[in-house]
């Protein structure tokens, strides 16, 4: 029996003011020729079905159709999860209607966990097939709703106490399937920390703020498998082979663009967890960050080999020059670039470029006021005060853009 795990669609996504539709519109047809082709069964979308609580109508639209598309299939139950993009009560709306061609809802925290307990049937034999405990973005307001948080580690606390109290809640419910040796399916839309060698979590992040983070051991022995979204990268959490995120659909940003775009597809045999495959969305828009000095981004434009996507790659650009705004080295670069088959996206930044020998130099000169600096600035002089190799200073800044882009995420949720 094969179950297609997906998360972190984003409809009605956009990127500097640019509409994403016709990339989701690819992306979403061939999700449905997947399932054709795979025979999947059972479709789980883990949260984030759309960017905003209130997308754009061709957004709904999409999400739509692609419903009514999937009740023609041999796909004959879905289960879509709200993330913390969605809006609830919106997702909601449309849950009776949907109920009707065995399309879950989960959007709205129940007073009785048991709703969201959904036992699946094969229609061709009425034979019980799997049990998914389905679990929505667990809010804040709803596991803190008993105390208020004295400091906000307490808070975090708090939330992940909520968190796993759930969890155990949904795998007591599923305790009287066990026997049934069918598979027993859970959902997340949260932060599952990795566990290190020893299998120990860390949890240092806590000093962070990340405030939903629970480990992996929130996640009772009874679940067959964890579907994950919230983390757009796909990954399986520490060595578990059955606690995974799937990641998103389209790369949402250009930091996004360096891991694959992809869903799983599982496979069972009764309630073993048989195979677990990554397919690759083959129609998705390349994203491109250049960084660099002017020999560093010419030497990019010569090794840059367009790609066979339908969809033109779009680049952003950032030019750095000793002597930081300088306007005739960026028309001078856009021009070559204006020649290669892709699209530069938003104005092309310009920035100034680090001395090498800056350490010595900042020694002479006379302190640096931190207010002028970007955090990148900031991070990149810690790196080359700690003297590593360009290869690693590149990882460690393309790590550093990635938590920028978590950080810009997390503000943007947090309002
Ligand atoms: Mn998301």
């Amino acid at each position: 029996m094969k179950v297609l795990h997906t998360a972190d669609w984003h409809l009605g996504a956009k990127l500097e003011n640019r509409s994403r539709e016709e990339e989701h519109a690819a992306a979403l047809r061939w999700l449905l020729a997947t399932i054709i082709a795979e025979k999947v069964e059972i479709l789980i979308v883990a949260g984030d079905v759309f960017d905003v609580y209130n997308p754009p109508n061709y957004a709904e639209r999409l999400y739509y159709n692609f419903i009514k598309e999937l009740s023609k299939t041999c796909c004959h139950t879905a289960i879509i999860c709200a993330g913390n993009h969605d809006s609830p009560p919106k997702l909601e709306a449309a849950k009776a209607i949907l109920d009707i061609f065995n399309v879950k809802i989960i959007a709205q925290i129940p007073t009785n966990p048991q709703e969201h307990l959904i036992e699946i049937y094969n229609p061709q034999n009425n034979e019980l097939q799997a049990i998914v405990a389905a679990v929505p973005f667990l809010t804040d307001s709803f596991l803190r709703q008993s105390r208020p948080a004295e400091s906000s580690e307490d808070r975090i606390l708090q939330m992940r106490a909520g968190i796993e109290a759930y969890y155990q809640k949904m795998a007591e419910l599923c305790a009287p399937f066990a026997t049934k040796n069918v598979p027993i399916i859970t959902t997340g839309h949260l932060a599952v920390a990795q566990a290190d060698k020893n299998n120990r979590q860390r949890y240092n992040s806590i000093h962070l703020g990340t405030l939903d983070i629970v480990g992996t051991e929130c996640f009772a022995p009874i679940f067959d498998y964890v579907a994950l979204g919230h983390l757009h990268y796909p990954h399986k959490v520490g060595e578990n082979e059955h606690i995974r995120y799937s990641g998103s659909l389209i790369a949402l940003d250009f930091g996004e663009s360096r891991h694959p775009q992809q869903v799983y597809l599982l496979e069972f045999e009764d309630k073993t967890l048989k195979s677990v495959q990554s397919l690759h969305n083959p129609h998705k828009r390349d994203l491109l960050f250049w960084t660099g000095t002017e020999e560093e981004i010419l030497k990019k434009i010569d090794n840059y080999k367009p790609t066979n996507s339908e969809f033109k790659t779009w680049l952003r650009l950032e030019i750095l020059s000793p002597k930081g705004f300088d306007t005739a080295l960026r028309d001078k670069i856009v021009a070559v670039i204006q020649k290669l088959d892709l699209e530069l996206i938003g104005e092309p930044r310009l920035r100034k470029q680090l001395d090498p020998n800056w350490e010595a130099k900042q020694e002479a000169a006379e302190q640096i006021d931190l207010q002028t600096l970007q955090p990148k600035d900031v991070f990149l002089r810690k790196l080359q005060s700690l003297q590593y190799d360009d290869e690693h200073t590149k990882k460690m800044l393309e790590l550093f853009d990635d938590l920028l882009v978590w950080q810009r995420e997390k503000q943007r949720d947090d309002k």
